[in-house]
């Protein structure tokens, strides 16, 4: 599956005022494109891995009458991931949506593109974080059919906090494929969006 299929079924359930976040790697970038909401929050200019679950946590006590939606790469999801069991605890009802490729793909693929394929320390397992969710508590499933998608999710939003574990590819590339997210652009956080800036000052 590809992951814009996340943020096309998003636009289906999402209501207006839903308070959207972003964390991982390749899933940051394709979510800076197509996620949408007008209120965003997401890991800033130096993509700071790790700030989605607890963002979403935050939000959604902050604003429980509204959506709250975390879509995070699994490599991002794992570093803070035990924040799971806090939403459950206190009640945050936000939807972790996890873009599961099993692997911190920009930083794999950069690997490959720019490495000769040498591919060390950047591949994780297809793991079912919907088991995982489950076992704290909160309502899960694990999608790999796009057709379930908005389904699953509008069933996740009805039961928050819930887990939406989505199974995508390793072969998709997102705009800041291949640079591993180890320049920090000069102007904006996403290599498109600074590409844009530097027309704009031209
Ligand atoms: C705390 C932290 N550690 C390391 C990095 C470097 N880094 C940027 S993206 C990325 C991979 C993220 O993997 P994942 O969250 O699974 O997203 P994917 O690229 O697979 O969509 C890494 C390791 C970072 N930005 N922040
Ligand atoms: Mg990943």
């Amino acid at each position: 599956m590809h992951p814009n299929r996340i943020f096309a079924a998003l636009r289906e359930v999402l209501a207006p005022d839903a308070i959207a976040i972003a964390d991982g790697g390749d899933i940051l970038s394709f979510a800076r494109m197509g996620l949408p909401a007008t209120t965003y929050l997401d890991s800033g200019a130096f993509g700071c891995l790790g700030v989605g679950v607890p963002y979403g946590v935050a939000a959604a006590l902050a604003f429980p009458g509204r959506q709250v939606a975390v879509v995070t790469g699994d490599g991002a999801f794992g570093i803070n991931a035990m924040e799971i069991d806090t939403a459950k605890r206190h009640g945050a009802r936000a939807v972790f949506i996890v873009a599961n490729n099993a692997a911190w793909n920009i930083e794999r693929l950069d690997q490959e593109m720019n490495y000769g394929g040498r591919v060390v320390g950047t591949t994780l397992q297809y793991a079912d974080y919907a088991m995982m969710a489950r076992a704290f508590g909160l309502h899960a499933e694990r999608v790999t059919d796009p057709a379930r998608l908005a389904p699953a999710l509008a069933e996740a939003f009805a039961n928050a906090p819930a887990l939406v574990d989505v199974v995508i590819t390793q072969h998709a590339l997102s705009s800041d494929a291949g640079k591993g997210l180890g320049w920090v652009p000069d102007y904006q956080a996403l290599t498109a969006w600074d590409e844009a800036e530097r027309r704009r000052r031209q």
